[in-house]
């Protein structure tokens, strides 16, 4: 039997589906008891990671276990959540529970606690500059108007660790398509909310607020940049970036910028938070590399959130067949 292996980021075109549509089949499958409630709410779950059931999940169980009768419960029909290299997911309680968001601390495991109740409704992202058609999005038309989908991607933290995330999002070319940049239009700058009210962490005087990212354009249009609302199918926790965020799974996790409210196209390479604070430690393009050392440690491994053991890091984090021609002919050692 020949089966087509899905990359962790690819879904089926019959399985695009929109935000309300991915949870409606969620409680339909809930309802059918193919599906525990603590199934769904990974934080029930201890490590190993939980047979979170989804739409993929769901079409791989079909295929994957052809032995089991219709309606015959057997462990190959609930499948692990994994990324395309056959990773399993972190679970709901890791991925929210180890943070980085120096808006609210630099405390990884605090940034859940202190994040709590941070108010994300009513949101506005407003997309400008260099573009024909500037408009001010509300953030339940980001959820409801561009098709969400599932895709496990792995995370690597500048600072040497790892995780497997489901996140839900849209390609952010979907959204820069709407708004029409312009030729002049060369780089995208993302900008984080500066909540002085609940972000305690915005006093500290080490940093240029508020948290500014940005991408090339090409990269910004390449398939793998997401937008990102949710994460296992639930809406964002602050902690996360609640109500939106970037990802881009190629690069370090500090690129994914968290809670944006601002979006412009520019001509100019933007300055990030982290170029700014440190220019020799921290590029613009900041793409994982394990043969290009950090300044004061090495990228060439990385521990897993939940494994013991370090593991090799992967030439751009796994995704190179997607990105490598981003940046053919560039020196990845003077472009870090
Ligand atoms: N606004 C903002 N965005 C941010 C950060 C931050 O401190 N502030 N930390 C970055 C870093 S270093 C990483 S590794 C990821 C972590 O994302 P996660 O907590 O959802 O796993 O968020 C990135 N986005
Ligand atoms: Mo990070």
């Amino acid at each position: 039997m020949l089966i087509k292996k899905l990359k962790g980021y690819e879904i089926p075109s019959s399985e695009i589906t929109s935000h309300s549509q991915y949870l409606n089949r969620r409680s339909f499958l809930k309802s059918l008891g193919l599906v525990s409630a603590g199934a769904l709410l990974a934080a029930c779950r201890p490590d190993p990671p939980p047979g979170y059931l989804d739409a993929q999940g769901q079409a791989a169980a079909a295929t994957a276990a052809p032995t089991a009768l219709p309606g015959e419960p057997t462990a190959t029909a609930v499948p692990m959540l994994m990324d395309e290299l056959g990773d399993p997911a972190n679970t709901f309680e890791a991925i929210t529970n180890y943070n980085n968001y120096y808006e609210f601390t630099t405390d990884k495991q605090m940034v859940a606690r202190v994040a709590e109740g941070f108010p994300t409704s009513p949101w506005e992202v407003e997309v400008g500059g260099l573009v024909r058609n500037p408009g001010i999005y509300d953030i339940d038309a980001l959820r409801n108007d561009f098709d969400h989908e599932e895709r496990i991607y792995r995370m690597r933290c500048v600072e040497g660790w790892s995780m497997v995330i489901p996140w839900n999002g849209f390609p952010l070319s979907k959204l820069l398509e709407k708004v029409e940049p312009t030729s002049d239009a060369k780089y995208v700058r993302f900008q984080t909310v500066e909540d002085r009210e609940h972000m305690p962490g915005l006093s500290s005087p080490w940093y240029e607020w508020p948290y500014i990212e940005g991408l090339r354009m090409d990269e910004a249009m390449n398939d793998l940049t997401l937008m990102v609302t949710g994460m296992y199918g639930e809406d964002l926790l602050p902690q996360n970036g609640a109500p939106i965020r970037l990802v881009t799974p190629w690069k370090y996790g500090f690129k994914g910028v968290k809670s944006i409210v601002k979006i412009d196209l520019v001509a100019e390479q933007p300055t990030s938070l982290w170029m700014a604070a440190a220019p020799n430690e921290y590029g613009f393009y900041a793409n994982v590399n394990p043969e290009v050392s950090h300044p004061r440690w090495s990228q060439a491994t990385e521990r897993r959130i939940g494994e013991s053991s370090r593991r090799p890091t992967l030439m751009f984090n796994g995704y190179e067949d997607q990105v490598a021609h981003l940046y053919a002919g560039m020196d990845l050692r003077q472009n870090y």
